[in-house]
């Protein structure tokens, strides 16, 4: 076939990157190609009528099956599992009562995980005047989901049947959003941040649903020994590593080799573009408070560490400054010293001479 199978529409949200990270999965296991195309939300690309009847993203065409199309992200994860999950690596049998399993925990998730963090985020970040009593309930009623994945997860390595399915998927791009949504960490729920990290470690989770994965690199030598530090590994050449993944910058010009990275780290960076970069420094000059490095990561869908890169690259671009001023006054110093040296010397000669 001349084209890739699947088309995928979508944005890098929660919703959006449920299907990139299975796309990226299937890729991984069978090979399976697929393209997509990030929806302009500015220019209201989801409402149009070819699209989806519900005006949301993602969407998938599947051109190899006659361009069927499927919306709502249950419903394609459940649709690439059937038809591209040949060896039911990420599903069970259709019989089995973890086949009906998965479905309630996908039910669940979609009819309230999804819809209740969706609302506490946009209470957070996106009304347009703060309203104190929704923002609680939402995130109220987030955390008591969180809790009710924390009952299942304390004791299960995966949602159902002991291994890593679609179900799991589908949960988990939304409990990646719980900054976003104002709850600042995993730590009250230990048995979902366990798996969430679980699968947070795996290749495919690394895709932002709307940038091409970095091309594939050497495996580091020192990636297998979480003991092992990197002689060169310090916080500014962390910054450094993390631009070479902006796309543009010229690479001669972040003159190390990349730093060894800790055993389960995600080996998939994000990619932004200038404008992005400058949109992030920008926001953060303007608002810091209001636009914390949560904030900007879930805003341009980047991780929180790539804009505290940038933040940071600031602050060793003041600090290289600073450096260079006392090396000026140094050097200013030394030279008035040597001179005053000289005139001392020439003096006491002079006295010598008379
Ligand atoms: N229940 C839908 C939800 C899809 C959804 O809400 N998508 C959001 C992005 S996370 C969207 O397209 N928002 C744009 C809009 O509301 O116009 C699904 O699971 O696919």
């Amino acid at each position: 076939m001349a084209s890739k199978p699947i088309m995928l529409y979508t944005v890098g949200t929660p919703n959006g990157r449920k299907v990139s990270v299975f796309l990226e999965e299937l890729k991984a296991a069978y090979g399976l190609e697929y393209e997509f195309k990030k929806i302009n939300f500015s220019q209201n690309e989801q409402k149009e009528d070819w699209m989806n009847p519900n005006g949301r993203i993602p969407v998938i065409v599947d051109r190899a099956r006659d361009n069927f199309a499927v919306f709502e992200t249950g419903a394609i994860l459940q649709y690439l599992q059937q038809y591209y999950d040949k060896e039911g690596r990420f599903g069970f049998d259709p019989q089995s009562k973890d086949a009906s399993e998965v479905v309630q925990w996908m039910f669940w998730a979609n009819a309230g995980l999804g819809p209740m963090m969706g609302q506490a985020g946009h209470f957070k970040n996106a009304a347009p005047e703060p309203i104190p009593y929704a923002q609680k309930r939402y995130v109220d009623e987030s955390k008591r989901l969180l809790g009710v994945l924390e009952l299942r997860l304390k004791d299960h390595q995966y949602l159902v049947g002991g291994k890593y399915s679609i179900a799991d998927i589908n949960a988990y791009t939304w409990v990646g959003a719980h900054k976003f949504v104002g709850i600042e960490s995993l730590e009250e729920f230990p048995g979902v941040k366990a798996w969430f990290e679980r699968i947070e470690s795996r290749e495919a989770s690394g895709v932002t649903g709307t940038a091409e994965r970095p091309a594939y690199r050497a495996p580091d030598p020192l990636l297998n020994n979480p003991q092992a530090v990197h002689p060169l590994h310090t916080p500014s050449q962390r910054t450094l590593y993390l631009l070479y993944f902006v796309p543009g910058l010229p690479k001669e010009d972040i003159p190390l080799p990349p730093p060894s990275r800790a055993k389960h780290a995600r080996p998939a960076l994000p990619r932004a573009s200038a404008q992005t970069i400058l949109e992030i420094k920008r926001l953060r000059a303007l608002d810091p408070d209001r636009y914390t490095c949560s904030v900007l990561a879930s805003k341009f869908n980047v991780t929180r560490g790539f804009v505290q890169a940038i933040a940071a690259l600031k602050k060793s671009q003041r600090r290289a400054k600073r450096k260079e001023q006392e090396l000026v006054a140094e050097t200013a110093r030394a030279k008035w010293s040597e001179k005053k040296t000289t005139l001392m010397l020439i003096k006491a000669k002079r006295r010598e001479l008379w």
